[in-house]
């Protein structure tokens, strides 16, 4: 038997701010799960030591199911972004553990190949028009078959989703920035870009829309029957999935397929949205959605409703999230598509990873477990610092949902 004997959380901020859990047992083998919540991080990190790291050690490493159900069922309070967060890491760090006891990377214990590869979008940006359609013309040089495209709005300073530098970065300030938002300019203005980017490159590739929750029911059927023409592959959380009835208004108005579920954080979550086909991809991830073990439960009842998958994938969660997706991704037969940015270079200098992009596809590690490395004396080099994702107001001063 292989006990836990040590759990240590580790946050810092090698370009953007990362929670990890370290488990070793007592044949001294390591898993690493990701525990980080933008913006909350340290609030997982106490979650982690101060109350699960104590109830682990000794108990089987073996035992992933029954870990999970001890921290889920066996805790008064349940769900919730904190506490599946943490249980991800947990679950995560045992998955890689498992893998490398048995020599098998983790794919090959979730039941091996269903595909050869795991077809990947990435974000083009634009402060306008003419140089989103240069970033567009980039990422289709580089391989990719799916393109995010997201341009800033007109006279709207700030607009979410536009990459600054060279790397997208939007939690970049120590307290919220403030950006305004105007719903009637944005409406005016995304599908034109859109229309522009089929016009000047055709429909050879998949083009998707994240809306960032900022629509009503009624102005998301617009969208989305605007924009029918352009064939989105979907239109990312068009209006903010609290009330899921909500989704229905837009199902009657468009066939734009739709796609949500970065924010949610459990199967309860999502069961609506799934069973009354409101959604065509479900987009939970192994971090935010109870590690592989839950994430794997969401995509099974996703399938029997003819659901995808398409997990969320932003910098701001770390290459060891992004390799357990990717084995993951590899296995489930109702598999659509996987959100992947490359993470900064700093990033990479703290998390050594096998993980490899290749004509629009990544492929993981098949060295036995997750295939990522932890170099923590690399990781000293960032200590963290707390940033924020913006707080978006509209003309009027009032907030706008996120
Ligand atoms: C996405 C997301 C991101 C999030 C980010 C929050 O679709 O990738 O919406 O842009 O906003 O992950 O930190
Ligand atoms: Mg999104």
């Amino acid at each position: 038997m292989s006990n836990i004997e040590r759990a240590e959380v580790f946050v810092a901020s090698p370009g953007r701010s990362f929670v990890t859990l370290r488990l070793t047992t007592s044949d001294g083998v390591l898993g690493l799960g990701d525990a980080t919540l933008n913006g909350r991080e340290l609030a997982v990190a106490s979650y982690l030591r101060d109350h699960v790291a104590p109830l682990l050690i000794g108990r089987d490493s073996a035992r992933i199911e029954d870990i999970w159900q001890y921290l889920y069922r066996g805790a008064y309070w349940r769900r919730g972004p904190v506490t599946m967060t943490a249980i991800a890491a947990v679950d995560t760090a045992l998955w890689d553990i498992k893998g490398k006891v048995a020599g098998l990377p983790v794919y090959q214990l979730l039941g091996g190949r269903s595909r050869d590869g795991v077809l990947v979008y990435s974000h083009a940006s634009g402060t306008d028009v003419p140089s989103l359609l240069d970033d567009v013309a980039r990422f289709r040089e580089l391989g990719y078959h799916a393109i995010r495209a997201q341009a800033a709005v007109p006279g709207i300073r700030g607009t979410y989703g536009v990459r600054k530098g060279a790397v997208y970065e939007p939690a970049a300030t120590s307290l919220p920035e403030e950006q305004p938002w105007s719903t009637e300019a944005y409406l005016d203005h995304a599908p034109t870009y859109l229309e522009a980017i089929r016009e000047r490159f055709g429909f050879g590739f998949h083009l998707l829309h994240d809306v960032h929750h900022r629509l009503t029911p009624i102005e998301a059927a617009r969208f989305g029957k605007r924009v029918e023409d352009c064939r989105l592959f979907w239109m990312e959380d068009p209006t903010p999935a609290e009330n899921q009835e909500s989704f229905q208004l837009i199902r009657q108005h468009t066939t734009t397929p739709i796609a949500v579920g970065e924010v949610l954080t459990s199967i309860w979550d999502v069961q609506h949205l799934i069973t009354e086909q409101l959604i065509d991809y479900v987009r939970t991830s192994v971090v935010h959605a109870g590690g592989i073990t839950h994430l794997r439960r969401i995509f099974d009842l996703a399938a029997l409703y003819q659901v995808r998958t398409g997990s969320h994938g932003a910098t701001d969660l770390s290459p060891v999230s992004l390799a357990a997706a990717v084995h993951l991704d590899l296995t489930v037969p109702n598999f659509g598509i996987q959100e992947y940015m490359p993470h900064a270079p700093e990033t990479m200098e703290v998390f050594r990873s096998g993980v490899r992009f290749e004509d629009g596809m990544l492929h993981p590690p098949e060295e036995p477990g997750l295939g990522v490395e932890y170099d923590e004396k690399a990781a000293e080099r960032f200590p963290y610092e707390p940033r924020y994702l913006p707080v978006a107001r509209r003309l009027d001063g009032s907030v706008h949902d996120w």
